[in-house]
């Protein structure tokens, strides 16, 4: 069947034509679906038997084009890289994601299951819902994701084989380079929109010559720096939970970059929940506890992601990465990556193309202003202290506006 953009009538065939559907529910019923993607990308299709809802499966197919933003053209081939990072997060991280049930690499569809009961957590984290667990467990799936998919992990020849299919994730990257780590920094791109109020803050900032330097070498590292392979998107709007059970999504923007770069995403989108905290906490004793969350989460994630890394460089490998005091060298440059990229995710998320909601949904213009001011002070204060900082403590002292009671 050629590629066609399906909807919820052509999704309950299209399930019945793959025998893979069978593992969760009985094609021969009666089906039935509702579109839920919320995302900037692509359609995300429930698919359930009627006479029994339990039994269903989560249809997610590549459009042409940016979902919001029809006009902007995108090829839909990037279902195959979400396909195929997905494999590897379950086989490295099993139950870090839904479980893969089939690609169809000419639907640019895959069939996941359908996470009943989770709920992406960027909104109940804007209301103030502490998620148990949070930092531990990103901080553990992506250290295992990424030292096993690392130099560090794998034989030589494997790793450089591993790279070459993600080398086709040509528009994904691109986007990135472009929207994260291009365009909030340079003066008259004409896809970054910010409010009047803080018109100020944004030249300025666009005038700081350092750190458009600083910039430039994040984005080299990011082009040229194939590590391990990443996420690509990995946000508060990229993980769904229910409970204590935790699972990350969307990866198409997968590939093999700098190891930091998730991490650095992740934290950035705790540090601007932090911030908009002072618009959302219902009073300041919630504001406090809820900020004294976030400040555990990103410690967790971080000693979560070092100690998982850690121990598995402990176990026999290579001699090369065995020499006393190398673990911590490296580890090094990992924070000096997640410091910079956070900085570069705060921003382009407050003046870029994409913003996030937890700033868009204040709706006093002089509250979000001041709100936005802040993610942009703290964003370039980790961009200049990116090559000097040597810990954790250091990106929280950097962003001590957004956690401070
Ligand atoms: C055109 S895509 C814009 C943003 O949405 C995705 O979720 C990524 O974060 C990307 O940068
Ligand atoms: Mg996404």
């Amino acid at each position: 069947m050629p590629y066609t953009i399906l909807d919820v009538e052509s999704v309950l065939d299209y399930v019945r034509t793959r025998p893979e559907s069978r593992q969760r529910l009985d094609p021969d019923r009666a089906l039935r679906a509702v579109e839920v993607g919320d995302g900037n990308l692509n359609l995300v299709f429930k698919v359930w038997q009627e006479d029994r809802p339990e039994s269903t499966v989560l249809v997610k197919q590549a459009l042409p084009h940016v979902r919001v933003a029809e006009d902007w053209k995108l090829s839909p081939l990037r279902g195959r890289f979400e396909a195929l990072s997905l494999q590897s997060f379950h086989a490295l991280a099993p139950g870090s994601v839904p479980t893969p049930l089939w690609y169809d690499d000419e639907q640019f569809a895959i069939g996941m299951d359908n996470l009943v009961g989770y709920e992406v957590i960027r909104q109940p984290m804007i209301e103030g819902r502490e998620i148990p667990g949070l930092g531990t467990f990103v901080g553990t799936a992506m250290a295992r994701v990424h030292f096993g998919t690392s130099d560090f992990g794998l034989d030589s020849a494997d790793k450089k084989r591993a790279v070459a299919p993600y080398t086709e994730n040509t528009e994904l990257c691109r986007i990135t380079e472009d929207l994260v780590l291009m365009e909030p920094f340079h003066a008259g791109q004409p896809r970054n929109h910010w409010v009047p109020e803080i018109d100020d803050d944004v030249a300025r900032l666009q005038a700081d010559a350092a750190v458009k330097r600083e910039v430039g070498l994040l984005k080299l590292a990011f082009m040229t720096r194939a590590q391990a392979l990443l996420h690509g998107d990995l946000h508060t709007g990229s993980i769904m939970g229910s409970g204590n059970d935790l699972r990350m999504i969307d990866s198409e923007f997968a590939f093999y970059g700098p190891m930091g770069f998730d991490i650095g995403m992740f934290i950035a989108n705790l540090l601007m929940n932090a911030v908009t905290q002072r618009a959302h906490a219902a009073t300041a004793a919630k504001r406090r506890s809820y900020r004294d969350y976030l400040r555990h989460q990103i410690v967790d994630t971080m000693d979560a992601y070092h100690r998982t890394l850690q121990g598995a460089f402990a176990r026999p490998s290579n001699v090369s990465w065995q020499a006393p005091g190398f673990f911590e060298a490296f580890f090094q440059t990992v924070v000096e990556d997640i410091c910079g990229f956070a900085g570069t995710e705060m921003i382009r998320r407050t003046i870029g193309f994409a913003h996030v909601k937890d700033v868009d949904a204040i709706d006093d213009p002089e509250l979000r202003g001041a709100v936005q001011r802040q993610v942009l002070a703290i964003g370039r204060r980790l961009i200049h202290l990116h090559r000097r900082v040597e810990s954790i403590d250091d990106i929280l002292t950097a962003s001590q506006e957004a956690l401070e009671f």
